[in-house]
Order: C-alpha cells, then structure tokens, then sequence
C-alpha cells in the first residue's frame, strides 16, 4: 500500500471538446493562466492533453495535437510545473519529454501506437501511466462488455505491463489506471471503485480518474459537470483512503484538502 498523500494531477485539457472542460481552457493565454492557478493550490502534476477522449469523439490530426501540446508544456516548465502529456502518441509524447514532461499519460496503455513502448524503454527518467482501453471513443462503447470487469481490467493491464516490461522498460517506471467511462457503463466503474483492492494486486501505483465524469451525472441528476464536484471529491476521499497513488482531477484544491482531512484523520492509526 501506498504510504505516502495521494497525489492531485490537475487535468488542463487544451481541446474544444472534452468531458467535462472542454473548451474552457482552449485558449494558450487561458491554459497558462489555469496552470498558474492549479501551481497556486499545490498541484503535483499538470496533465497536459491536446486530443479529447470522450465517448463518440474523432481523432484529430498528429499536427494539430502537437500545436495544441507542445507550445503550453514548453511555458509550463518555465514556471517549475511537473508535467504530463496525455497522449496516445509517441511521436508527440518524445516532443513533450523534450519539452520538458516527465510522465506519459498513455490512455491506450500502449494499444494504440507500438512505438510507445520502445519509447518508455528509452527514457527511463520518465513514468508511464498505462490505462485500461479498448478501441477507441468512436467505438469504445460497443465493447462495455465484462462477465467480470475488476478482473478482466486487472487481466488486461497486466498483459499492457508484460509488454512494455518484455520491452525493457523498468516496472518503476510504470502506474496503472483502469480507465473510468474507457468501455465503462456506470455500473462497471463503481465495481471497478469497489475493487481497488484487487487491482492493487498487480503491485503497481495506480491512478483514478472519476473526476466529473458522465456516471456522476446519472448519479447526481447533473449534466453541468461542474456540479458533480462533491461526488467528485467524495471518490477522492474514499480512494485516498484506500492508498491509490494519485487522483486525476479538474479542481486542484479541494481534493487537496480531501486528501490531507484522510492523512489526518488516519495519522498515528
Ligand atoms: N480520463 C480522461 C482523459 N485522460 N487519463 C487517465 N490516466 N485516466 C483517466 O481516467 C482519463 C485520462 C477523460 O476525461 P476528461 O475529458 O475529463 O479529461
């Protein structure tokens, strides 16, 4: 078990058309200044997307993810930040190392390009976060198909960590994430939350990103995602608890404080 605070990775998703903030942060000016605020309230890790994944969404093009990425990572490091690229990419992923990142947050855990792997085995200063992913957002839905899905997910990162360790890269260097809403009905990530347990038996950090997403809507009655924050930090708080490594989340200071109110609470337990 994870001994030390959950991490906060704040999500700066410069898209049009994510989740839950798209468009909100578009704007380089606007990214930058949000990434201001996050650095303000203690963020741990800035997790930089160009490319929206949400259900039923089109890839967009190598050159427009990297105009998107490159020039925002470029200014975060300028001003101290630890950075993450969210990206399926290697190509764009090696540019943001360069750039300055020093995590890959690979939502296809690999599938979706193979030069990834080879990739992660040549830096290996960098962390890889690999997450459970089918197919796609144009088709993942189709594939929310799971006898049992704790185990199938832990099933199939484990084969995404076989791959990349056979690669060379150092299982240190590597964080698992099983993907909420990734070919995920709302039922299936709140088995997969109840389950955390036997995902922690592959034996690596994981990380959990529950934060305003669509299965908090049709828990809360919500479709403004702003308004699923407390589920939000609830989820925080409970998996925290648990000794998950980090949480990706929209806000940065109130899972700040929900983490901290959990290592008090439990201190000298
Ligand atoms: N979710 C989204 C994008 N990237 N990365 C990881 N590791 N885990 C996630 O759950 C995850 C992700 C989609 O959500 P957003 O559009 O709200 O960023």
């Amino acid at each position: 078990m994870n001994i030390n605070p959950t991490i906060v990775m704040g999500i700066l998703n410069v898209t049009p058309d994510s989740f839950a903030d798209g468009g909100r942060h578009f704007d380089f000016t606007k990214a930058i200044s949000r990434s201001e605020t996050m650095i303000n309230e203690g963020v741990d890790i800035i997790d930089v997307g160009g490319e929206s994944t949400r259900p039923g969404a089109e890839r967009i093009s190598e050159e427009v993810e990297r105009g998107r990425v490159i020039p925002v990572i470029t200014e975060l490091k300028k001003l101290g930040a630890t950075i993450s690229i969210d990206t399926m990419r290697a190509k764009i992923a090696n540019e943001a190392i360069k750039a300055g990142a020093s995590y890959i947050n690979d939502v296809s855990g690999g599938l979706a390009d193979p030069e990834m792997a080879k990739l992660v085995v040549a830096n290996p200063q960098v962390q890889y976060i690999a997450m459970h992913w089918r197919a796609h957002s144009k088709n993942m839905q189709n594939l929310a198909n799971y006898q049992d899905v704790a185990r199938e997910v832990k099933d199939e990162l484990q084969d995404r960590i076989d791959t990349l360790i056979t690669a060379g890269a150092d299982p240190d260097q590597l964080i698992i994430d099983p993907g909420l809403g990734f070919a995920k009905t709302g039922e299936h990530n709140w088995e997969i939350l109840q389950n955390l347990d036997r995902l922690a038996l592959l034996g690596f950090p994981i990380l959990i990103g529950a934060s305003r997403k669509r299965f908090l809507g049709e828990l809360t009655n919500t479709t403004d995602p702003d308004d699923r924050e407390a589920a939000s930090i609830a989820i925080t708080s409970l998996v925290a608890k648990t000794g998950v490594w980090g949480v990706r989340t929209h806000s940065v200071k109130p899972h700040k404080d929900a983490i901290a109110a959990v290592s008090a609470m439990g201190r000298n337990k």
